[in-house]
């Protein structure tokens, strides 16, 4: 007699991602060109990254794809701009989007090209205005220049006389959100941290969401998805160790409460009642990820609102390659997770 077959093992999770060929050269050049200009000693061959780092001008007079751009000066004394991103909209009330590059904190900026495209996009998919920070970079400028530069942005948008003229008239300062990618994210939620300490020095802006897309953060200890899946796309273990000593204060370790976010160095966040909504994205091929899912556990510990959005076939970064189709997913997430928070 037959006996039935025992039902076939479920497939293993596959061990690479499935990419188009062009993001995977794509990944490979980014790959290449970081660690030609990120040198042994600890510093960044700037002219040569400059060879790599396509810019894209500013437009401030004909829109592309129904977006205006233009540089702002925030402080002259360290070079801080912004890049505006307004997008054609009429409705009454227009969030804000701040806007912090990745590149671990020491590479790319406000005009880097996959930046400039993916601001772009946020300024006409959400409609938001966004401000890309051109926040100074280590190892030059370390640890906290970077969220002096962000708390900094927020505190020149506060006062009215700067932004006549500059932002249109149905920009809503109540509404702003904080987003960034890899470091950039790491930047907005400390950001975030201290605008809640400070709030009571704010008369117009609020800070309502946060949005953080694979968030940089780390600590001394490895991870399990750190040693399965090293070296990554974009991400290593060489690489990440070597920022985090270009960023973090001479002599600090990684369980730093800037790089171990939810260690016992953090910074104390339970009372802080006004912490914007966070919306938290992972990828299943990034090495970061455990450290991404912890700051998510962590948050909502704290009594935090936050949500966690996984891409299992994604990598670190994936976001910025417009042929993938999560990274345009990644976006109608984003806008749906603005308009919920835009309600309130
Ligand atoms: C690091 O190396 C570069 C190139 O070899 C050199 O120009 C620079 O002075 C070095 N910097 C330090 C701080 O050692
Ligand atoms: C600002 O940028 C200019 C041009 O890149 C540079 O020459 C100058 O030293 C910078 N100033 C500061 C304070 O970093
Ligand atoms: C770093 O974070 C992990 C948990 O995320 C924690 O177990 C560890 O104690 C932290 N280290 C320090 C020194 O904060
Ligand atoms: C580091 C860098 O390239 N920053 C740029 C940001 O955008 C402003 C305005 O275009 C430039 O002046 C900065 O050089």
């Amino acid at each position: 007699m037959d006996f039935p077959s025992p039902p076939p093992p479920p497939p293993p999770p596959p061990s690479s991602p499935s990419l188009p060929w062009k993001t995977r050269l794509l990944v490979s050049l980014s790959s290449v060109c970081g660690d030609l200009a990120t040198r042994p000693n600890g510093t960044v061959n700037r002219r040569l990254f400059r060879l790599f780092d396509f810019k894209s001008p500013p437009n401030p007079v004909k829109p592309i794809h129904g977006v205006l751009s233009f540089d702002v000066i925030v402080d002259s004394s360290r070079n801080l701009s912004v890049r505006v991103f307004t997008p054609s909209s009429d409705v009454a009330s227009l969030p804000i989007l701040i806007f912090f590059h990745g590149g671990g904190f020491a590479l790319l900026s406000n005009s880097s090209f996959s930046y400039v495209a993916v601001c772009r996009r946020f300024a006409r998919r959400l409609p938001a205005i966004v401000l890309s920070v051109d926040y100074r970079l280590s190892p030059e400028h370390r640890f906290p220049s970077q969220y002096d530069d962000g708390f900094d942005v927020l505190r020149f948008l506060d006062h009215e006389s700067n932004t006549i003229g500059l932002l249109p008239p149905n920009a809503d300062l109540s509404k702003c959100f904080l987003a960034g990618d890899s470091a950039g994210a790491n930047l907005a939620h400390h950001v975030a941290v201290r605008f809640c300490r400070q709030r009571s020095q704010f008369e117009r802006a609020r800070v309502v969401g946060l949005v953080s897309i694979q968030p940089f953060f780390g600590g001394e200890e490895r991870t399990e998805a750190e040693i399965q899946l090293d070296p990554g796309y974009i991400v290593s273990i060489a690489r990440t160790d070597w920022l985090w000593r270009a960023f973090l204060p001479e002599g600090a370790d990684r369980d730093h409460g800037a790089a171990n976010v939810s260690g016992e160095n953090a910074e104390e966040i339970s009372e802080l009642e006004e912490f914007p909504a966070t919306l938290v994205f992972v990828g299943g091929f990034d090495p970061l990820k455990d450290w991404q899912r912890r700051y998510y556990d962590w948050l909502k510990k704290n009594g935090k609102i936050v949500e966690l959005i996984e891409y299992p076939n994604m990598i670190h970064a994936f976001y910025l390659f417009p042929e993938i189709s999560e990274s345009s997913v990644l976006m109608n997430e984003v806008r749906e997770f603005v308009s919920k928070c835009m309600e309130k």
